[in-house]
Order: structure tokens, then sequence, then C-alpha cells
């Protein structure tokens, strides 16, 4: 009777550390197998402003962006993302979602704080690989100084509310210069 009591509790304290040991094999197998079978093939995209390397915040918020809209199309699949326009981690790139290997054509927006889009399209080609990353780069069209939410001259007034965006008429347009 002696001897059983002292083993019951042991065969508990066994099967409590299987119990605990049990799930984190099981996660770590799961996690091998799924960085085995799930191997990234997808773009890492870099983009400049006007030809100019994008090397801090101030670079794109000097232009009213906050962020990078990337729509990445073939055939009839469609994958968008959204990277910050900057970080100190990432810089002026970023990688997107898995995509199935082969042509993609990558559909690149400057967005806005507000999630507006900035700037027109520019479509670059992405060949996406059997395995791993390619890397694409893309120069976008800084916004027009009088559309982008800016006071870019410091005198307090913004775009269609600043009288260097309003033409001899009177009547505002978003393609002169704010300055
Ligand atoms: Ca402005
Ligand atoms: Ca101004």
């Amino acid at each position: 009777m002696r001897t059983l009591n002292l083993l019951l509790p042991l065969a508990l304290r066994q099967r409590g550390v299987r119990g605990t040991l049990m799930p984190l094999a099981v996660a770590l197998v799961s996690a091998l197998a799924a960085s085995a079978c799930g191997s990234t093939k997808t773009y890492e995209l870099s983009w400049t402003l006007d030809g100019q390397a994008v090397t801090s915040a101030k670079d794109c918020s000097s232009s009213g962006i906050d962020a990078i809209e990337v729509t990445a199309r073939k055939d009839s699949d469609s994958e968008s993302a959204i990277f910050g326009c900057y970080s100190p981690v990432a810089g002026s790139r970023g990688v997107g979602p898995d995509l199935a290997s082969g042509p993609w054509a990558l559909g690149v927006r400057a967005l806005s704080a507000s999630g507006a889009r900035l700037t027109a399209e520019v479509v670059v080609q992405a060949l996406i690989p059997d395995e791993g990353t390619v890397a694409v780069t893309v120069d976008l069209p800084r916004p027009s100084s009088c559309a982008d939410g800016v006071d870019n001259d410091g005198d307090g007034a913004v775009d269609a509310f600043d009288s260097t965006c309003v033409d001899a008429q009177g009547v505002y347009d978003p393609q002169l210069s704010e300055r």
C-alpha cells in the first residue's frame, strides 16, 4: 500500500510533465513543417521619390506621404499590401504577401495619412520565383505641392487655401506649386 501511494504521485507527475511537453513538441514540429512547406515566394519592393532615395520619415512627410499601397495583379488574382513610407527598421521598402510564382504586375501609389491616394498608379513587373523573394524597385512621382495636404511654404495656408495654388482668375489649380 505504501509503495502504491509513493508510485501514484510519481506516475501523476510524469504524466503532468508529459502533458506539458507534448504540446510544446507538437508546436515545434508544426513550426518546422510550416517553415519547410511554406517557403516565402514574394516581392521585396523598394521605392524612391522623384528619383531621390528616401532616407528619413521627413522625406515622406514633406510630401504628405504616409504609406505606400501596392496592388499585385496576375490574371484574375489581386493581392494588396500597405507599407509605411519610411521606418527606421524597414527603411523605404516592404516585403509583400506570399504570391503564386510567375509574372505579377505591381501597381504602386502613395497614400496620405487619411488613406487618400496622392499619386497616379505606377506599375512595375515582378517575376515571383518558385522560392524566395525578388527585389523590385519603383520610382514614384512626388504629389503636386498644391495637392499634398502639406503647408509646404510654412505660411499657414494649405493647398487650395494658399494663394500660390490659385491661378490669375482666382481658381484653385492643384498642379501649381505651393511656394
Ligand atoms: Ca501643399
Ligand atoms: Ca502654404
